[in-house]
This record gives structure tokens, C-alpha cells and sequence, in this order.
């Protein structure tokens, strides 16, 4: 069967003959490499997730506008509308697509091998908060409710917890015991929120380390990609992210926990990354805050990968029965080791 519909295509103006091969490794979306003579990426939105894709085309499009004017030279993605001037093309099954031009000679990495690499990435991500400094978040609608609110995710979880049958609680006991464990960082969550000393910015939502375009030589960061979540958050989020998916060897996939580790050098490199960028906009506090960050934000995904094992894995893609719970356990596990470090 073609991957992709034929109306989807026709709209688009791609020929029927392009070649058409899916690409990268999210959990979300489907993503396919298209070439008529031309180079593209389409992607469907899944819109389980995201029910107001308008809301992601519009927030983009208010962040690309206002990039144009403040900083014309920065490289931004944005789709290739329809022949009727439509970011996005619905096909028969009511899934939505869009298309962005393949950025050329670009690579995307799963985990980080080098201090630079670190150093780029957040520089990278670090540059998208900084160029978007001053534009009213006002305008911006989340595309995903309280999406990196812990206390939120933690509640998810209790209730993932409640309704769960007796035969799935007891294939992940050790991983939801461990969870519990962590709650106290649930606590630290609302104390920094509620003190009111963070910065609603614009952020990315989503900086983990294959969500940048990389030059073939992996020294340099092309540009950020995977806008989706681009909308009103706290910078602890996108560098959180980051240190998540990058200090560690292995990615949040790697079954055999023997392998995560804490980088020492790759946590300096991506604060030094960020901060390069960002330092000048953040307040004491903000900057008080920084070693909460990949705490925060790799429990935060420890507990949305195990509560989404015990509701029957809905949300994330799986390519076998427990990822979930082995993604769920590696985060933990990494966890563990950044309370111990940072
Ligand atoms: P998902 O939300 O499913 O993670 P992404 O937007 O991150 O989807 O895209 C998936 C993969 O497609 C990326 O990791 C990257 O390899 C590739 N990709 C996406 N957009 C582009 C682009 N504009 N140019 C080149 N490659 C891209
Ligand atoms: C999802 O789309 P992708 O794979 O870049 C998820 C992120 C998680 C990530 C974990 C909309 O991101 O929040 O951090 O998986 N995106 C959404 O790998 O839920
Ligand atoms: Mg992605």
C-alpha cells in the first residue's frame, strides 16, 4: 500500500512517481523523505495527539513572521503550503499533513558522542529561545495543555495507576515503586512555579537531541525542527530536555540500564551551549534553577511512558509490547543518577 494518500500528494503538486521512504525515529507523528527531482519531508500529524492542528500551524506561523522581521537570517522551517495556500492538507481518513522543504546535507543523532556535539545542539535550541525573546506569548495557544506540568503528569499517573488491572500493575511494581520514590521533585515543581521568579517564554517543548538538523559533519547545529509544541513555557523545560536526551551514552531506548550514564562533560557543554545564548535573559533565579531542569524533565517522561504502559500504550508509537516500560525504566534509572550528580 503507498504510504501516503494520493490526494494528499496531488494536493501538495508532488508527482505520483516520487520516491517515498519514511525517515527519523518519533514517537508521534509519520514522516517520510519525498523526492520528485525535488526534496521533501511530509509528515502526518497524528491528531490523537495534537486535536487542533490549526493551533500548531498558527503558532508557527507567529513565530516565523515575527523571526522574519527581528532576524531575517535565522533558518526557520516552515510548510510549503497547498496549492490553495493551506499549511495543511486533511486526507480521506480526517489525519492532516504537511510539507516542509528537506533542509540539504542535514543529519539528526539519537544520542550525543561529543562535547561539541552537546556544546551545538544547545547553542542550537539556546538560539530559537533567544531570537524569540520579546514576542507577546499572549498570542501563542498551548497545542498541548499543561504539557510539561509535573504536578499534572504526576495526578496522570495516579489515575493511569487506578485504573490499571491487577496483571499489568504487577509486570511494572518495581518501576512504579521507584516512581513513587521520586515524588518529592513534585513538590520542588510547584514550589519554583508558584514563587513566580520564572519567565513565561516561547519555547520548544521538545529539544531532545533528534529534534535538531545537524551539518554531515556533526559539528555544527543547521537548525531546530519538530515545532509542534512551540507555545508558552519555562526555559527549565527545553534545557531539561536536552540534558535528558543527552547526557547519557544510550537514549531513553537502551534496554540494559548498565549502559545509561551521568557525562559529566556533557552536562558542562550543554549548559555552557545554552547559557551562551540565553545567560543574559535569565534571571538569578532562573539561573538557580538550572540543576532542577534535567531532573524534572526526565522524571516528567518516566512517568508519562509507565502510565502510558498501564493504559494499554495509546499514546507513544511502540514497536514491541514493553518499550514502554523499558523506556520508563531507563528514565528512571537515569534519574537516579542525575539526583546523585547534578
Ligand atoms: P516527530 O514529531 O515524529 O519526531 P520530526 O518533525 O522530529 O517528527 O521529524 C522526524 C525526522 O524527520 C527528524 O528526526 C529528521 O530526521 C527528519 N526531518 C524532519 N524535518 C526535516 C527537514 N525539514 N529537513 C530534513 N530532515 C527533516
Ligand atoms: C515525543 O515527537 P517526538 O518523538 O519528538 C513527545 C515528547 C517526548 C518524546 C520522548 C507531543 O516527542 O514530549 O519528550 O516523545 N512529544 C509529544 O521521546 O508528546
Ligand atoms: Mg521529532
Amino acid at each position: 500500500m503507498r504510504p501516503v494518500p494520493d490526494l494528499v500528494l496531488g494536493a501538495f503538486g508532488i508527482s505520483s512517481g516520487a520516491l517515498i521512504k519514511p525517515i527519523g525515529s518519533g514517537h508521534i507523528h509519520q514522516t517520510f523523505q519525498v523526492e520528485d527531482g525535488r526534496k521533501f519531508i511530509l509528515q502526518r500529524i497524528n491528531k490523537n495527539v495534537f486535536t487542533r492542528p490549526e493551533v500548531i500551524a498558527r503558532n508557527n506561523r507567529l513565530a516565523a513572521e515575527y523571526l522574519f522581521k527581528n532576524h531575517p537570517a535565522y533558518l526557520f522551517p516552515t510548510p510549503i503550503p497547498d496549492q490553495h495556500g493551506n499549511d495543511l492538507v486533511y486526507a480521506e481518513d480526517g489525519f492532516p499533513w504537511r510539507l516542509y522543504p528537506l533542509i540539504q546535507n542535514t543529519v539528526t543523532v539519537d544520542f550525543v558522542t561529543s562535547v561539541q556535539q552537546a556544546f551545538e545542539a544547545a547553542k542550537g535550541f539556546g538560539l530559537l529561545a533567544r531570537n524569540l525573546e520579546g514576542i507577546n506569548c499572549d498570542m501563542f495557544e498551548p497545542t498541548l495543555e499543561q504539557f510539561h506540568d509535573l504536578s499534572r503528569r504526576y495526578e496522570q499517573f495516579e489515575s493511569a495507576l487506578a485504573n490499571a488491572a491487577d496483571s499489568i500493575l504487577a509486570q511494572v511494581s518495581e518501576e512504579i515503586a521507584l516512581a513513587k520514590q521520586f515524588n518529592f521533585l513534585v513538590d520542588e515543581y510547584k514550589r519554583l512555579i508558584h514563587s513566580g521568579t520564572l519567565t513565561l517564554r516561547i519555547t520548544h517543548n521538545d529539544t531532545k537531541i533528534n529534534n535538531i538538523l545537524f551539518d554531515q559533519t556533526l559539528s555544527k547545529a543547521t537548525c531546530v525542527i519538530d515545532l509542534d509544541t512551540l507555545m508558552p513555557g519555562y526555559f527549565i523545560y527545553d534545557l531539561g530536555d536536552m540534558v535528558r536526551t543527552c547526557v547519557s551514552p544510550v537514549s531513553e531506548e537502551e534496554f540494559d540500564v548498565s549502559n545509561i550514564a551521568f557525562r559529566k562533560e556533557i552536562y558542562d557543554a550543554l549548559l555552557s551551549g545554552y547559557l551562551s545564548e540565553m545567560r543574559p535573559f535569565l534571571s538569578p533565579a532562573e539561573l538557580a534553577a538550572v540543576p532542577f531542569a534535567g531532573k524534572m524533565m526526565t522524571y516528567i517522561m518516566a512517568l508519562r511512558f509507565l502510565a502510558d504502559f498501564l493504559r494499554g500504550n495509546t499514546y507513544y508509537h511502540i514497536s514491541y509490547p514493553d518499550q514502554n516500560k523499558v523506556r520508563a525504566r531507563n528514565q528512571l534509572h537515569l534519574l537516579n543518577i542525575l539526583i546523585g550528580a547534578v
